[in-house]
């Protein structure tokens, strides 16, 4: 548990009581959860660093219900978590101390695909992959994908407003998103529902959901755009010798293969190694210290496949790679993209897991890794860096077998510090949540901070909506109340 936690006091909320159980279950018939074993796993989060002490935990299937409770909670002062499939990255989605969780499991209906428009409307709970499977039927694909697909729920994902690996080619969520429905901190509920691609009227208040962490409201219902499933798909994995060549190659990727590019991933050696060494995983390459995994998505297979050959022939010819493979059979896809997937669940096979996400401008990406391994050198079991480095955004994780505090001193605040000087973003695409929410001001100004906590009063004047969470704890000793 986070030594922040023990610093942290209580707000004046209320504590849920028989009545407030005998209310959820007048609403929720049966699902609501009060059994401490299977609250385990709801009070902890992905990383297990998190630990919170909730009571109950509900499971509403439609949005009515929802608003039935969060109404509830307003009134009685109850603070709540919303929960979706629980891979956040940063204590976001469990509770501090006992708030209600709300969790979107059951509510995981697809509600209409149109194959014309490409608009896909569906409940938030519904889980990523099962939504790609879904619109696949109709010749679509999902505009977002990540390592969590298989757990991970769509309202969770607008909520962190999650980047992932298909970014580079599709945009942010705050592109393809086209509405969404939520249900306000006071129970009401915000229809914004919307299939289509322009709404120019009044202010685009989905906006201000995608990316809120749960601390406006709960995500409901979701209206995202998903374009064309593609023909055909290749992968290339390429071994090389410096972070410079990554760069290199990612120009060439650009020239060479213009719109089909659909990811650009990197690994460092460390990285191959730990992938190698905690899931017994095999890489198609001998050592190199860098790896790149470029992926393109187009409507024609042997165009796409002669683009990628020429691509690799010239970064071959001129240096920038040394070696690579390529896969166009869906196994071997599966095989190299799991490679970079399993990063994150590989390194907890260590222990404890260190993990920072942060965007830096390119010429500083790696500089960043080299910098922190020379300081953190035996104090942890391992340095490694990967992420998306088509999009700026360096993945740093370090490991020890258990939470150790003097390792943590000589990476935090150091880290962040280093990361603003550099003119980065001390959380690239997993958001504040719990862990993060103290370093806000070394990626955003007072003001629009202040800003922020003025939006936040607005729609949450009494606080009860994800408490501790995204915006810093006032210093003066009161808390966000
Ligand atoms: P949760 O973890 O349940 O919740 C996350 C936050 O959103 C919490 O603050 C919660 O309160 C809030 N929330 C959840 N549902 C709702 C809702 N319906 N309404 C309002 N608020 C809600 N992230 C990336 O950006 N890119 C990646 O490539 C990526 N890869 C990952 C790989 C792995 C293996 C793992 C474990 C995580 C990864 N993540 C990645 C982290 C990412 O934030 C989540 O995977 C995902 O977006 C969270 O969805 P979830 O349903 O699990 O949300
Ligand atoms: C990824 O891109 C996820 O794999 C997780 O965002 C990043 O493990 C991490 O640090
Ligand atoms: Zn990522």
């Amino acid at each position: 548990t986070s030594s922040r936690l023990t610093s942290l006091t209580r707000g004046p909320y209320s504590v849920v009581n028989d009545e407030d159980i005998q209310f959820f279950n007048k609403v929720l018939e049966g699902r609501v959860i009060t059994d401490k074993d299977e609250l385990e796993s709801h009070n902890t989060d992905w990383l297990k660093t998190v630990k919170g002490n909730s009571q109950v935990l509900l499971r509403p299937k439609t949005t009515e219900e929802v608003s039935a409770i969060v109404k509830y909670c307003h009134d009685r002062y109850l603070a709540v978590v919303p929960q979706g499939g629980n891979t956040g990255l940063v204590g976001g989605s469990v509770p501090v101390f006992d708030e209600v969780i709300i969790s979107t499991q059951l509510m995981n209906n697809i509600i209409s695909i149109n194959p014309v428009s490409g608009a896909l409307i569906c409940q938030a709970g519904c889980i990523l992959e099962t939504l790609d499977s879904h619109v696949q039927e109709h010749g679509l694909t999902m505009p977002l994908d990540l390592g969590a697909k298989g757990s991970c729920h769509i309202g969770g994902n607008v909520a962190t407003n999650a980047g992932g690996i298909r970014l580079l080619r599709y945009g942010s969520l705050h592109g393809t998103v086209l509405g969404l429905e939520a249900v306000l901190p006071d129970g009401e509920i915000m229809d914004c529902l919307t299939p289509l691609r322009k709404d120019n009227t009044g202010y685009d208040l989905k906006q201000l959901f995608i990316g809120s962490e749960g601390t406006l409201g709960i995500i409901t219902k979701v209206s995202i755009l998903c374009p064309q499933k593609p023909n055909a798909v290749c992968v290339a994995l390429l071994g090389c010798e410096s972070f410079q060549k990554v760069l290199d190659i990612f120009v060439a990727c650009k020239s060479h293969l213009g719109e089909i590019m659909s990811a650009f991933e990197f690994m460092d050696s460390q990285t191959m190694q730990l992938v190698k060494e905690n899931l017994s995983m095999t890489s198609p390459l001998v050592d190199y210290p860098f790896y790149t995994l470029v992926e393109c998505s187009g409507s024609n297979g042997t165009h796409d496949e002669e683009k990628l050959t020429k691509m690799l022939q010239a970064v071959m010819d001129d240096g920038a790679a040394l070696d690579g493979t390529v896969a166009t059979d869906s196994t071997k896809i599966y095989n190299i993209w799991a490679l970079r997937e399993s990063c994150a669940s590989a390194l907890m096979k260590d222990g404890y897991n260190y993990k920072y996400d942060v965007s830096l401008p390119l010429e500083h990406f790696y500089t960043l890794a080299e910098v922190m391994r020379e300081r953190v050198k035996n104090h942890a079991i391992r340095t490694v860096a990967y992420g998306h480095v088509g999009d700026g955004n360096l993945h740093l994780n370090f490991t020890t077998a258990e939470y150790c505090p003097a390792t943590m001193a000589l990476i935090e605040p150091f880290i962040y510090d280093w990361v603003a000087k550099h003119r980065g973003s001390i959380s690239a695409e997993h958001g504040l949540g719990f862990k993060k929410r103290q370093f806000i001001y070394h990626s955003k100004t007072p003001s629009a901070v202040a800003l922020m906590a003025t939006i936040k009063k607005a729609v949450d004047p009494r606080g009860i909506m994800n408490p501790y969470k995204v915006l810093p704890e006032v210093t003066n000793g009161e808390n966000e109340s």
